[in-house]
């Protein structure tokens, strides 16, 4: 299913336990618009916990896909026959390789979302310079959205603006600085928040926080 903005929250369950992520989605009950899937988990507790976390909601697969398009094709055609809804790819791989994943994304009524620039501070030294090309890559390859730093909210409303309707994904709020309000009011669709959730006393209590300062 395609992601619609609610709560406008996205849970990232970073875990190396299966059952300890399973146990969070479902103490979350729904409460955020999806939940978001990386490497942590996959390799620790194998792909078809993506048909288990689907129970509680929108599953995005962040695989952060970067290869040549027929390899892209065959791992995003993994991932959505594993229950994803959608599918994160590198843009930096070349609009072929982006392609790629949205054709397969579409195959399956899924979406694909592309990585523009990212979070971290190493971000400035490849990415940022080439954020606006590769903001424009996704538009005409027909993403739907892309993800954007919260870490920077004036380069996110920057993004914003380039972005068109597409969507914003935007991760980095919480343990890496970033702030869900300013996310919000920069452009972004929706904070993507791990760390701030998996890694809380009370992660159920933990999202309703973010969710009400995205309400305020
Ligand atoms: P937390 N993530 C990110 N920055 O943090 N997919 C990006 O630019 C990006 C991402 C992911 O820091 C990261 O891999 F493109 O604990 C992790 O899964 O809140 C999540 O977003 C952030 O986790």
């Amino acid at each position: 299913m395609p992601l619609v903005p609610r709560s406008r929250l996205i849970v990232a369950l970073d875990l190396m336990d299966g059952y300890e992520a399973l146990s969070i989605a479902e103490k979350l009950g729904g409460i955020a618009d999806a939940i978001k899937v990386n490497y942590p988990l996959i390799l620790s507790a194998g792909l078809d916990i993506i048909k288990d976390l689907k129970k509680h909601g929108n599953v995005v697969a962040d695989f952060k896909v970067a290869d040549i398009p027929n390899t892209n094709s065959l791992i995003c055609a993994q991932a959505f026959k594993a229950g994803a809804d959608a599918i994160i790819c590198h843009g930096f791989a070349g609009s072929d390789s982006v392609k790629a994943c949205i054709d397969e994304a579409s195959k399956y009524g899924c979406e694909a979302y592309v990585v523009t620039e990212m979070s971290h501070p190493g971000a400035v030294e490849f990415l940022q310079p080439h954020a606006f090309e590769l903001v424009e890559l996704a538009r005409r390859a027909g993403a739907s959205g892309i993800i954007a730093p919260a870490t920077r909210p004036e380069r996110l409303a920057d993004i914003r603006r380039k972005a068109g309707k597409m969507k914003i994904l935007a991760p980095g709020v919480g343990a890496q600085g970033g702030e869900a309000r300013r996310a919000i009011d920069a452009g972004a669709d929706f904070i993507i928040v791990g760390r701030g959730i998996y890694g809380a006393d009370d992660p159920y209590e933990a999202a309703l926080e973010f969710i009400e300062q995205l309400r305020r």
